[in-house]
């Protein structure tokens, strides 16, 4: 086990819903600290960047068009296997097929507008929390274990 940061994003949908708090609420209580959070909104170049590996995919422009279609919240967690155990507390990609319990089973209404973005593994946390954020930006902090 090894203390981990991953790039967690609340896209478009999440804060349409209302459900901002709701998602960072599971984050926490399963450990993942947010050490740093941002509202934005992307520009198209910022989002093609940001999903460039998805550029030869036939959803690349729907996806790109719904990531700029509001503000998201970009979060930096951190927490022992922070990029696994985001991934397990968003669920599937489809959100037909994500585990009970999981964010995108709760709150997601389909593949594309599946509410979160987590990163994928150690190495692609690295450069996506480095494509937002300053290192200046992440604060970390203990939890003093008071309700
Ligand atoms: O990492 P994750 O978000 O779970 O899925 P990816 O395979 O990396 O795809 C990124 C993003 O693209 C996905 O969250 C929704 C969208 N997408 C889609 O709209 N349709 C697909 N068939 C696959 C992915
Ligand atoms: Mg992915």
């Amino acid at each position: 086990m090894a203390i981990e940061r991953t790039l967690s994003i609340i896209k478009p949908d999440g804060l349409q819903k209302g459900v901002i708090g709701k998602i960072i609420s599971r984050f926490e209580e399963k450990g993942l600290k947010p050490v740093a959070i941002r509202l934005q909104q992307l520009s198209q170049a910022q989002a093609e960047g940001f999903y460039a590996v998805h550029k030869a995919r036939p959803f690349f422009k729907d996806l790109v068009n719904f990531m700029i279609s509001g503000p998201v919240v970009l979060m930096v967690l951190e927490g022992e296997n922070a990029v696994l155990a985001n991934r397990d507390i968003m669920g599937a990609t489809n959100p037909a097929n994500a585990a009970p319990g999981t964010i995108r089973r709760d709150f997601a209404t389909s593949i594309d507008q599946n509410t979160v973005h987590g990163s994928d593994s150690l190495e692609n946390a690295k450069i996506e929390i480095a494509y937002f954020f300053r290192e200046t930006e992440i604060h970390g902090y203990e939890y003093s274990g008071k309700k």
